[in-house]
């Protein structure tokens, strides 16, 4: 089973702890003018965001060291931010411009960077859970040490190719986690609609896998429990399913005003377990940071978000001639 460790705030000091809280607010900003700009036909297709996620990402990233693999679906904006890939690059890709970080011809569904070892962005529900297998596999094959982290939603878990992942990362005891961002809904279906068993975590059981389940929404308590589950599958010990329970506040994706919640739940997470509220309670109560530092980190995030923004507009858009570029392996 897994060893999650009990110290204050996960051992998070002030400066780390505050930087995990400037990623979040980042990735919040970034994707409010990723709505703008999408209400205003400058991205087009699918965009799908992630306000209410962001501790889910910025905790779990940060218990990664910068070489260990990471691959996600579609909701993947503020993975790639938290990654550290230029707010620039990304909102570029959304844009479809050639300054994006896969060169405009990948789109919100896609974003990779291979410096990052990032690995994208994938649209196929399931579909990427073996590409995170195959990443611990290669991580295990070539003997550098790393652990390959899955970011997958609780409507994956239903998938066929998910079982199988776990089947084959169990058997061979590869160094990955899994981590299903548990947001309650998969589109429309709430989780209780589409499975018997909600608690998606004792998935893992089938295949004999370690297993936990924690609060997604405070960034600290995301980084203690992930950070146990790397140091656990880096050391040798097996991958590890994870769940943390989150929430997104916005539709499925742009075009969906979900009418099915029920009455009064966004508004409840939103004041109660809002990761931002919590991460500034923390940073308040632990470290005595001031209200006028945190309205300054907020004021960077906005203008940084905003720049990423009209950078995008201006960028130009790539030249037809690219189009069968970056495609394969030289
Ligand atoms: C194989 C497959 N089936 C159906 C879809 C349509 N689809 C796109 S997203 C989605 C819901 C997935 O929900 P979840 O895994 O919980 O992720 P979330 O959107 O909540 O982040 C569905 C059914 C798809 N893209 N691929
Ligand atoms: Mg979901």
């Amino acid at each position: 089973m897994l060893e999650v460790g009990d110290e204050p705030l996960a051992g998070l000091d002030r400066d780390r702890l505050f930087d995990l809280y400037r990623r979040m607010l980042l990735i919040r900003r970034f994707e409010e003018q990723a709505a703008r700009a999408y209400q205003q036909k400058r991205i087009l297709g699918f965009c799908h965001l992630y306000i209410g996620q962001e501790a889910m990402a910025v905790g779990a990233i940060a218990s990664l060291r910068d070489t260990d693999p990471v691959i996600t679906a579609y909701r993947e904006h503020g993975q790639a931010l938290a990654r550290g890939m230029d707010p620039d690059g990304v909102m570029a890709e959304l844009f479809g411009k050639a300054t994006g970080c896969s060169k405009g011809i990948g789109g919100s569904m896609h974003l990779a960077s291979k410096e990052h070892q990032f690995w994208g962005g994938y649209g196929i529900v399931g579909g990427h859970v073996p590409l995170g297998a195959g990443a611990a596999f290669a991580a295990r094959y070539r003997k550098d040490d790393g652990v390959s982290l899955t970011f997958l939603g609780d409507g994956a878990t239903n998938q066929g190719a998910f079982f199988e992942s776990l089947a084959m990362a169990q058997l061979w005891r590869l160094p990955a986690v899994f981590l299903i961002e548990n947001n309650g809904y998969g589109m429309g279906t709430s989780v209780a609609r589409a499975s018997f068993l909600t608690d998606l975590a004792k998935r893992a059981d089938g295949v004999g896998m370690a297993h936990h389940t924690f609060d997604g929404h405070d960034v600290v308590e995301v980084f203690r429990n992930v950070s146990a589950a790397v140091d656990h599958a880096r050391s040798g010990k097996g991958p590890v399913l994870l769940q943390g329970w989150t929430y997104r506040y916005r539709g499925h994706s742009m075009s969906d005003p979900a009418k099915y919640r029920p009455e009064g739940e966004l508004e409840t997470e939103r004041t109660d377990r809002d990761g931002l509220t919590l991460a500034e309670g923390h940073l308040r109560e632990a470290f005595g940071v001031t209200d006028e530092a945190l309205a300054e980190a907020q004021a960077a995030a906005k203008e940084r978000a905003k720049a990423a923004f009209v950078a995008a507009d201006e960028a130009p858009e790539p030249d037809v001639s690219t189009l069968y570029d970056h495609t394969w392996a030289e």
